[in-house]
């Protein structure tokens, strides 16, 4: 148990300057008004509330190619790294509320920088390592493991603080449906394991999660969950919904799975967008959906 304290820190990360869509920067208020920070402290955690990006600067955008907010995205996610890392040190587990997944540049920088040993679990529709010169839609939230990995050369303006700090083993996809051409060639050529929904439906979503935590070894493991990785049934307002994801049972089982190893120190839940919902219903499925993945990750069970 990493935490024996039960302490967390539910970082705030209203971002949307890694893709072209406004609305996902509500994520976290909307999670909040449902009550999750409540919810949370009944599954026992002590919670403290941080809000990293309070008062970001306009920034000076440098034009790098296709990729959009290069500053911007670089100075959001250093202020989270630093956030997080600063939790990390105090025994605190960060649930990072985004936003859209770049920031996870920064939430997983910072448990690599605390835990060198740890495995990332990346669920999600979308395999994110597009590169500064794969990328097709120039949105950063489609590279983050790219940076992770340190596959860019050189990273445009303040996106240079990220370190490569990940090894392309200590990463398992799960959710897969929806990748670019140069994506499918780097996960074949880095050897990294992905289990798209084709192997959730060969192997059933149990197999799945325990074959990903075998290839991530003994060490602690950090998850970061769009949740665009569920079927847009249950979660349609997100940025880019993809059908035949998973079912709402399978995404809560596996961070249920993941809470019962006791070797999760981290929780990303992003791309929560409610103003892209044409009505009412699909908000409330969203949030729920969001809300639920965090507290069956922090220990809430159904018996
Ligand atoms: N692969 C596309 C891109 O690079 C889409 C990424 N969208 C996501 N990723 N929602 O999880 O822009
Ligand atoms: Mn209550
Ligand atoms: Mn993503
Ligand atoms: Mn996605």
């Amino acid at each position: 148990d990493y935490y024996p304290q039960r302490k967390l820190a539910l970082v705030l990360a209203p971002f949307s300057g890694g893709q072209g869509k406004s609305g996902v920067e509500k994520g976290p208020e909307y999670m909040l008004r449902q009550g999750l920070a409540h919810e949370i402290q009944e599954l026992g955690w002590d919670v403290t509330k941080h809000e990293p990006l309070k008062a970001l600067p306009e920034s000076d955008e440098v034009q790098s190619g296709k990729v959009k907010n290069a500053n911007l995205v670089g100075e959001a996610t250093e202020r989270i790294y630093r956030t997080n890392l600063e939790a990390l040190n105090q025994d605190s587990f960060p649930l990072t509320l985004g936003g859209d997944h770049s920031i996870a540049m920064g939430t997983v920088s910072a448990v690599l920088g605390k835990h060198p040993d740890a495995g990332l679990l990346w669920i999600d529709a979308h395999a994110d390592i597009n590169t500064l010169q794969g990328t097709e839609s120039g949105n950063l939230h489609g590279c983050p493991v790219s940076f992770l990995l340190g596959l860019n050369k050189e990273a445009p303006g303040k996106l240079s603080w990220v370190p490569s700090k990940l090894h392309p083993s200590k990463i398992v996809y799960i959710g897969l449906r929806d990748l670019d051409p140069p994506e499918k060639r780097i996960i074949k050529e880095l050897g990294i394991k992905a289990f798209s929904m084709y192997h959730v439906d060969r192997y059933g979503i149990n197999q799945v999660i325990e074959m990903a935590l075998q290839h991530l070894g003994n060490g602690p493991v950090m998850c970061s969950y769009d949740v665009d990785a569920i079927d847009p049934q249950y979660v349609p307002a997100t940025g880019t919904p993809v059908r035949g994801g998973l079912t709402l049972r399978e995404a809560l089982f596996l961070v249920e799975r993941l809470a019962e190893t006791g070797k999760l120190v981290a929780l990303d839940v992003v791309e929560v967008n409610p103003q892209l919902a044409t009505d009412d219903v699909h908000v409330v499925d969203t949030i729920n959906a969001g809300c639920a993945l965090a507290r069956c990750a922090l220990g809430e069970t159904l018996l």
